[in-house]
């Protein structure tokens, strides 16, 4: 009967704008902590009528290629070159940490907002999600993301022998590639900093690897995504110092290699952040299922070594000169200044 179906969708929808409004009010904490605007960050695969916020978003990153430095980091030529160096700086305490997803995730915003506000960008940043493309492939070359045309270019020149970009990666199998990419919007753009804490005039490089992108697929999302507390979802998403098997964060990195597989340098292939914006979808998507506990459910240690001493929401995230210095409660809610978008 379509008027009593009508009705139920309808008294469903109240009860749904009911719930989000307690929801709203009940995470908001006042004022201060609402946002002008909330952006949407989708996926670089939604297809092509899209393709002109690609180019427009591509634009941008360009343009922060093109922009001076604001940073005194060794080598620094670029407002990009800016955010590659800060992670270099910070590298050893922003990995295999309790403030590891914070930190990314703020990260993330402030190079969104640096697009936005210094390059024109209107959009939100865009993610990668990899199932899409490994789920039924054994290596991400098709893949959206690595279009010549609308995306950011495919693999690096063979290099026979490669192994990985920084220290020896031949204990994993499956790499191909290796040398400088040779198409797409950032083949003729060199970076200065890295590999590693090294500052060197050199290409992007890219390696996609055969074997990681078996563990960035369906199952092992969902198998992230099931873990109870936040303590085994972040050793379930990026491992332990010592991980038996790797994990969706590590994969990816590997899965395209070279610059991207550099645990110092990697944000200098502009991938780096659809890929991160993918692991704090994840995240967020996580913390969605339970946002009663898990908007302010943190743990790990603030350090790889000794002391031991665990995050708290009152750890802050160091952002150098490129952003105020705020907390982890302060990224917790991402519909919730400063951070102020959501995910489809
Ligand atoms: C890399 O390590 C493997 C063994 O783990 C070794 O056989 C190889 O010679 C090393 N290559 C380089 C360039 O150090
Ligand atoms: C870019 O770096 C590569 C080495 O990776 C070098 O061969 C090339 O000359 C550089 N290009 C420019 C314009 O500096
Ligand atoms: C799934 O997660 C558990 C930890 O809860 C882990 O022991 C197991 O290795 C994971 N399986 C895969 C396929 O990653
Ligand atoms: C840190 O947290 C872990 C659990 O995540 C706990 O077992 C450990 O006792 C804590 N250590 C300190 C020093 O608080
Ligand atoms: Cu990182």
């Amino acid at each position: 009967m379509p008027s009593l179906s009508r009705r139920m969708i309808t008294g469903f929808l109240v009860a749904l704008l009911f719930a989000s409004a307690v929801l709203a009010t009940d995470v908001t904490k006042g004022p201060s902590k609402r946002c002008r605007e909330v952006i949407v960050r989708k996926e670089w695969l939604v297809p092509s009528k899209l393709a002109q916020n690609k180019a427009r978003y591509i634009g941008a990153v360009k343009c922060l290629q093109a922009l001076p430095a604001q940073t005194s980091f060794t080598g620094v030529r670029t407002r990009f070159d800016d955010f590659q160096a800060l992670h270099v700086s910070l590298m050893p305490e922003i990995h295999l940490v309790g403030q590891f997803l914070p930190w990314h995730r703020r990260m993330l915003q402030v190079y969104e907002k640096a697009l936005r506000e210094e390059c024109g960008y209107t959009g939100a940043q865009p993610y990668w999600d990899w199932t899409r493309d490994v789920d039924g492939a054994s290596i991400v070359a098709a893949s959206p993301v690595f279009d010549p045309v609308f995306g950011f270019g495919g693999n690096g020149i063979d290099i026979p022998g490669y192994a990985g970009q920084f220290g020896n990666m031949s204990d994993i199998p499956g790499w191909t590639g290796g040398g400088c990419i040779t198409d797409g919007p950032f083949a003729s753009y060199n970076l200065s900093i890295g590999p590693g804490t090294l500052v060197t005039n050199h290409c992007l490089t890219r390696s996609f690897n055969t074997f990681a992108v078996a563990f960035i697929r369906s199952s092992q999302v969902a198998n992230t995504t099931k873990q109870p507390n936040f303590e085994r979802f972040r050793i379930e998403l990026e491992g332990t110092p010592v991980t038996p098997t790797l994990k969706v964060h590590d994969a990816g990195h590997l899965s395209v290699g070279g610059e991207m597989n550099d645990r110092w340098s990697s944000p200098g292939d502009p991938v780096f952040y659809l890929h991160h914006s993918n692991l704090d979808r994840i995240w967020w998507e996580w913390q969605s299922m339970d946002l009663k506990r898990r908007l302010t459910d943190i743990s790990g240690r603030t350090s790889i070594d000794p002391p031991v001493v665990n995050v708290t929401l009152d750890f802050k995230l160091k952002m150098g000169i490129l952003a105020d210095l705020i907390t982890i409660r302060d990224v917790m809610d991402v519909r919730a200044s400063p951070m102020c978008y959501i995910y489809a």
